[in-house]
């Protein structure tokens, strides 16, 4: 029987993390896009001020990974992922260990940052019980962290929408405490002066159930989802030292600041922290086909590696873990960022981003603004019993008038492309400025 397809219907996707109600009444379609702008299906050009969902690093359209999908699909389109390899991957794989902080000289391929932080604290959990320290269960996240929509992401994720509706979680996991003080460190340049001693919060964990019971605590060096949350002075460090002490792995999702965001390759790099375990996705692949990366130090890796050759060492992995298209478009993703430098582009540039954000300050409604790299946010005061309801008006109104932005709660949060040129700042931020002189 024939199925008469139906065209634009919007009605049968289903779409994540959207309005679906109010989208499908109104909807914003994306049909092309090139370096720093998408086209609209009406014809008009939209300034791209958040890198897609933040992974759109090098910009859109880039040569070398449009030409090295095209090439791969036509030469090996899909491989086994267990117990059979191609070549692309171990090449993907052996560049990135060059770039990531010394000692994450070994990577685990996956297909989102969700699946990266299932791998990372599943790997956590299995090296503890492959040294014989089984008694180390128990997962530590923090409140108001994103880690992606899984099971083991939102239980040691902190996001109370993103939790609540879904039972019990995975048991066994507890939560720092978040580190916005918006009393102290409001309007902060960069890194906020106060707070390192929000880390000490670890040792209440610590003493509450026991070092010996920690596998991990996981964290994202710099908050995005929530609404770009930075790490106060000194923070990061005192997480690192407390976990040493403690035999505690840490664990950095890295997933929205890998890959250049803050003007290094990593945020490990521009806080010289370095994590046991690293968590990426996004920026991995420019965004262009799904792919995640989780990097773990050596002594994580060669623990697993005993017993007889024949065996496999680690009961995971994905059908798609490294397919060679993936790998193909890490391969040009990479190339890319080193023609042009965008691993630490956004270092040249985040005097000037700074500058351009912060003199939004004392517009209506504005009672925060946090920038580091090249990331932003601009933190409006709620409607009285409406949240959100104002900063999506803004998302709403900079569309219209060509300019993407995200908006998380009421605070709009900002990551162009790394490529962006100080005119296309101005452009963001004089649009933005008109945007929130405007907005009821
Ligand atoms: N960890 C972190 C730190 C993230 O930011 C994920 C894990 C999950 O990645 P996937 O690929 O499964 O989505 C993320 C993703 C936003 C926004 O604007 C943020 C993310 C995704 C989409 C939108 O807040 N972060
Ligand atoms: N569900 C079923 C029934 C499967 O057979 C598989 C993989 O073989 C999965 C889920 C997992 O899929 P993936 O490896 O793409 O994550």
């Amino acid at each position: 029987m024939n199925v008469p397809i139906k065209t634009n219907n919007l009605d049968a996707f289903w779409m994540p993390f959207t309005a679906n109600r109010q989208f499908k009444k109104n909807p914003r379609m994306f049909v092309g896009a090139d370096r720093m702008h998408y086209t609209t299906a009406d014809g008009r050009k939209v300034l791209d001020g958040t890198a897609g969902l933040w992974c759109v690093n090098a910009g859109h359209n880039r040569p070398k990974i449009v030409e090295a999908i095209r090439k791969q699909a036509g030469e090996l389109d899909y491989a086994p992922a267990f117990q059979m390899g191609h070549p692309n991957v171990f090449e993907l794989a052996s560049r990135l260990v060059t770039i990531t902080p010394q000692g994450l000289d070994h990577v685990m391929f996956t297909n989102s940052g969700s699946e990266s932080v299932e791998t990372a604290l599943k790997t956590a959990l299995a090296y503890h019980r492959v040294k014989g320290d089984g008694s180390r269960f128990r997962v530590i996240g923090r409140e108001r962290g994103y880690h992606g929509v899984n099971f083991g992401g939102i239980s040691v994720g902190g996001i109370v929408a993103n939790r609540r509706m879904f039972g019990t979680l995975l048991t066994g996991v507890d939560h720092l405490r978040h580190t916005h003080d918006p009393e102290r460190n409001a309007f902060s340049r960069g890194v906020p002066e106060y707070g390192a001693e929000f880390a000490d919060d670890l040792e209440r964990l610590i003493a509450l159930h026991d070092a010996s019971t920690i596998a991990a605590i996981i964290v994202e060096p710099v908050a995005g989802s929530t609404g770009v949350l930075l790490p106060p002075k000194g923070y990061l460090q005192k997480l690192r030292d407390i976990c040493d002490q403690h035999g505690i792995l840490l664990i950095f999702d890295e997933v929205i600041t890998g890959f250049g965001r803050l003007g290094t390759p990593f945020a490990a790099d521009y806080f010289g922290v370095t994590p046991d375990i690293m968590v990426t996705a996004k920026g991995l692949t420019n965004g262009v086909i799904p792919m995640g990366a989780v990097f773990v130090k050596s002594d994580i890796h060669d623990a697993f590696m005993t017993g007889p050759e024949h065996l496999i060492e680690f009961f995971h992995g994905y059908t798609y873990s490294g397919n060679p298209m993936a790998s193909a478009a890490g391969l040009g993703t990479l190339e890319t960022y080193q023609e042009d430098g965008l691993l630490t582009r956004g270092a040249e540039l985040s005097d000037y981003w700074a500058d351009a954000l912060h003199s939004l300050k004392g517009l209506p409604h504005v009672i925060d603004i946090r920038n580091i790299g090249l990331i932003g946010a601009i933190e409006l005061e709620p409607i009285a019993g409406e949240p959100t309801r104002r900063a999506f008006s803004a998302f709403l109104d900079a569309y219209n008038k060509g300019v993407l932005i995200r908006t998380t709660g009421d605070i709009i949060a900002l990551s162009p492309p790394l490529i962006i040129e100080k005119h296309d700042i101005d452009v963001l931020i004089e649009t933005l400025s008109g945007v929130l002189k405007t907005l009821d």
